[in-house]
């Protein structure tokens, strides 16, 4: 007789292994906040890339250096201890396994909510299960990459040329909205010697856009994100620690009805270092409509249809992490 667990396991896909053949780019667009044409900068890259790179950013180094080791001491703690954390359901602990559908990598994470509007659940995942995570750390470092996030937000919103500058950047500095910090380490890769594997390197977090207005990235000195240009070709980006890295995510793509595009990204892990990242992606209250700002359709039509965040949330939930999310929002 065969006995079924209970729950059935959802079926896991094998990790994907990739073969290192994306190029180092030194195209990626570099935009100095401190610059007074930043703004214009700012534009063109969501338009052509929908990601680039931010120095001068005003984010004090100790914030990140302590948050850094912080992870490291955390990650470094017996798996039994980093349970305690897990499972993500979505937020706390998680191994290997991304999002509920299936999807896996070569990556463990903290999946947590950064808003002090939803404290109870913000940190229950992790403090309830008698874990430390340093609480304070984590809050200091995401006020700051928030308060970077809206400069960014409210630079491109003049560059273009949108009369209320905080038409973007009120949807992160609301109470209620619903932003999401998460800290990955991809261990670095085991060398794999099957006649199909060898030489290729395993997948750490599989390609997907974000679902949000605005990512912002920052990693240790390890290789390993890939973006994907409009011609689908795949350039690795060079990493860089005193940096910020930004993303447009799925709703920025749709306020601006498609003039800025969200970027597919992925991890590859790398095989002799490992990897830390830290990302704060921030979105809009729930009940927000997300729709393309009047003042940029000039008389074109909408080419989405309409939708809340709690409902894009909710089918991007029912999604794998490759699925095209914003397709069944698309006017045909
Ligand atoms: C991708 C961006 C963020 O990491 C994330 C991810 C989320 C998760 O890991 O729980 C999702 C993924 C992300 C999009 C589709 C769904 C949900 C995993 C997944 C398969 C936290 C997010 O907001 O969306």
């Amino acid at each position: 007789m065969v006995v079924l667990s209970k729950p059935a396991m959802k079926q896991l896909s094998p990790i994907k292994t990739i073969k290192p053949t994306a190029t180092f780019s030194s195209r990626i667009p570099l935009i100095d906040l401190s610059k007074p044409d930043s703004k214009n900068h700012l534009v063109k890259a969501c338009e052509e890339f929908g990601f680039f790179k931010v120095i001068n950013h005003g984010v004090p180094t100790e914030f990140i250096t302590s948050l850094e080791s912080e992870a490291v001491k955390f990650f470094s703690l017996p798996l039994s201890e980093k349970e305690k954390a897990g499972p993500p359901e979505p937020f706390g602990y998680g191994n290997k396994c991304i999002g509920p559908n299936g999807d896996v990598g070569w990556v463990e994470y903290l999946l947590l909510r950064t808003n002090p509007a939803f404290d109870e659940q913000r940190f229950a995942s992790i403090f309830g299960r008698n874990l430390e995570f340093p609480r304070c750390a984590v809050d200091d470092y995401v006020s700051a990459v928030k308060r970077m996030a809206c400069e960014v937000l409210e630079l491109l919103a003049d560059g273009l040329k949108i009369q209320q500058r905080n038409a973007f950047s009120k949807l992160l500095m609301d109470e209620q909205s619903d932003s999401v910090f998460r800290v990955n380490h991809y261990p670095p890769c085991p060398d794999l010697q099957d006649d199909s594997t060898k030489g290729t390197n395993l997948i750490g977090f599989g390609e997907h856009t974000d679902p949000q207005i605005i990512s912002v990235l920052r990693s240790n000195n390890t290789s390993g994100l890939q973006i994907s240009l409009r011609d689908g070709s795949w350039i690795s980006v060079p990493p860089d620690q005193n940096s910020f890295f930004i993303n447009v995510g799925d709703s920025l793509q749709v306020m601006t009805n498609g003039r800025f595009k969200s970027v597919r990204h992925r991890v590859v892990a790398n095989s002799l270092k490992s990897r830390v990242s830290m990302i704060y992606f921030g979105g809009p209250p729930l009940s927000e409509k997300i729709a393309p700002l009047p003042s940029l359709m000039e008389g074109e039509d909408s080419l989405y249809k309409e939708f809340t965040w709690f409902e894009y949330k909710k089918s991007a939930y029912k999604s794998r992490l490759a699925d095209n999310r914003l397709g069944l929002f698309e006017k045909i």
